[in-house]
């Protein structure tokens, strides 16, 4: 049977890369379910975040940045379907002039899914790297090509700017059944977000475009002696010249990734983790 006191409500954060998306929802959920850096095109696959609070179970949707690279299109492909059923989109944007420009392809597809949205809302994230005057003034330009229903400011490493934010997402739940148990905090499951958080360091030590070029598997996670667990993964590479680079000079970048991980991972997983990764090459592409 419906209880009636329950309420629901579904967000979808969007904008361009790097603009804190992902960071957002790992604030509001908590903990971290979402990997962040400081490189554009970070998060490849929608993430769930789900806070359930007192009545209300609010779930947020993190995607991937919008851009507009020809092979970004799978990527927009795929937060439209996540957009299909959503109540309020968030879109943000940050410091910077790229992010505060709304490309055609995003207000053309915002002008035709208008009515699939109950609100639509604006956060100015970074605020701690804008000048307060010129704040109005931004606020002007993007609503002047998208009315919003409210703007926020926030800055998500201050910690600014977030109760107001909140209080307005939870005044906007609506009476209905609750999508997950009150303890779900996160669709990604467990070998998933170990190899995200491989992936994490890896864009934080390697450079160029490779972390975007391999895939990392969690192959299987094994306890061990003293309550420790044993983490295999296999990192795929799309070409064998990138080899020598994540492993680095002397092996050191492979240590780093390694070592940074395991701690991640050990936190996550509340217990000691021994990880051991492999290389290996997709498709023996000549390069
Ligand atoms: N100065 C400042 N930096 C921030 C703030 N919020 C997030 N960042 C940083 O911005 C960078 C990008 O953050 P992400 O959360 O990965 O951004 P994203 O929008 O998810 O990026 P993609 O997944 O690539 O689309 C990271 O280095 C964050 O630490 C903020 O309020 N102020
Ligand atoms: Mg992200």
């Amino acid at each position: 049977m419906s209880d009636p006191q329950k309420k629901l409500l579904k967000a979808l954060i969007v904008g361009k890369p790097n603009v804190g998306k992902s960071t957002l929802l790992n604030s509001l959920v908590g903990e971290k379910v979402s990997i962040v850096s400081r490189k554009a095109q970070t998060t490849q696959r929608n993430t769930t975040g789900v806070i359930t609070k007192d009545n209300s179970q609010l779930i947020f949707f993190d995607t991937p940045g919008l851009n507009k690279i020809e092979k970004n299109i799978r990527i927009s492909e795929t937060f439209k379907t996540v957009a299909e059923n959503v109540d309020v989109l968030i879109y943000m944007v940050d410091n910077t002039k790229k992010s505060q420009s709304i490309d055609d392809q995003f207000r053309n597809w915002l002008n035709n899914n208008e009515n699939k949205f109950r609100k639509k809302i604006l956060i100015i994230n970074k605020v701690d790297c804008i000048e307060k005057v010129n704040l109005f003034e931004i606020t002007q330009k993007i609503n002047g090509v998208i009315n919003f229903d409210e703007t926020f400011f926030i800055s998500l490493s201050k910690k600014s700017g977030m109760e107001r934010f909140l209080n307005w997402v939870e005044k906007q739940a609506y009476s209905n059944e609750w999508l997950f148990q009150q303890t779900y905090k996160s669709n990604i499951s467990k070998k998933n977000f170990l190899s995200e958080l491989t992936r994490e360091k890896v864009f934080e030590y390697i450079h160029e475009e490779i972390p975007y070029n391999l895939e990392i598997k969690t192959d299987y996670i094994e306890p061990s002696s003293n309550n420790s667990l044993k983490v295999y993964q296999t990192v795929w590479l799309n070409k064998k010249s990138y080899k020598p680079i994540i492993l680095g000079k002397e092996g050191k970048s492979i240590k780093m990734i390694s070592m940074q991980a395991r701690l991640d991972m050990q936190k996550f997983l509340k217990s000691k983790v021994h990880l051991f990764i492999r290389l290996k090459v997709k498709n023996q592409v000549k390069s």
